[in-house]
């Protein structure tokens, strides 16, 4: 949870190949860049009165040090993890150890695709998932995970037992 009267604080990760956006597959990908996705998650961020911070890697172990690394100073995570997304049980772990929610969001629609993207290692843990509108999946999964701490965090926590 954020600290009181400091902004939430969100981590946008970026999973493996994404750093290649706008170069190749606009077909499915769109022509957009990595860096217009973060610009305009950082006009969302702005609007929304939260801060984003976004990483991108082609390495697993790195997106899991990074989680461990930002979850003490994040209320959340904005999550696109690639091809990771339905292999990797180390993010999966990663994500569900350190306490913080996160949800899943995809440029494609994933169902529409080939079979082994049809599974998630990470959905289950999510609090939510979205895909196939391009940036704006990105969009709106930042306003409902930043909806999400909110509710949260204006939530009376249990008394103490
Ligand atoms: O639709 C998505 O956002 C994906 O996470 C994208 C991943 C894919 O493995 C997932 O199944 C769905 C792939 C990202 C690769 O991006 C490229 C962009 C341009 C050129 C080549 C790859």
């Amino acid at each position: 949870m954020a600290p009181e009267s400091e902004k939430v604080r969100i981590a946008v990760l970026h999973g493996p190949n994404l750093n290649l956006l706008g170069q190749r597959e606009p077909e499915i990908y769109g022509s957009l860049t990595l860096g217009d996705i973060d610009a305009r998650l950082r006009e969302e961020a702005a609007s929304l009165g939260v801060e984003v911070e976004t990483f991108q890697s082609n390495v697993e172990g790195l997106l899991v040090d990074r989680i461990q690394e930002a979850a003490p100073r994040v209320s959340g995570f904005l999550v696109n993890a690639g091809a990771y997304t339905h292999t990797s049980v180390a993010l999966r772990d990663a994500l569900a150890g350190v306490g913080r929610p996160f949800v899943e969001v995809h440029l494609s629609n994933v169902q529409a695709r080939e079979p082994f993207r049809h599974e998630s290692l990470l959905a289950p843990k999510a609090v939510g998932a979205i895909m196939g509108f391009g940036v704006d999946s990105y969009v709106l999964g930042l306003r409902g995970l930043v909806a999400h701490v909110r509710r949260v965090e204006a939530a009376p926590s249990a008394p103490a037992s």
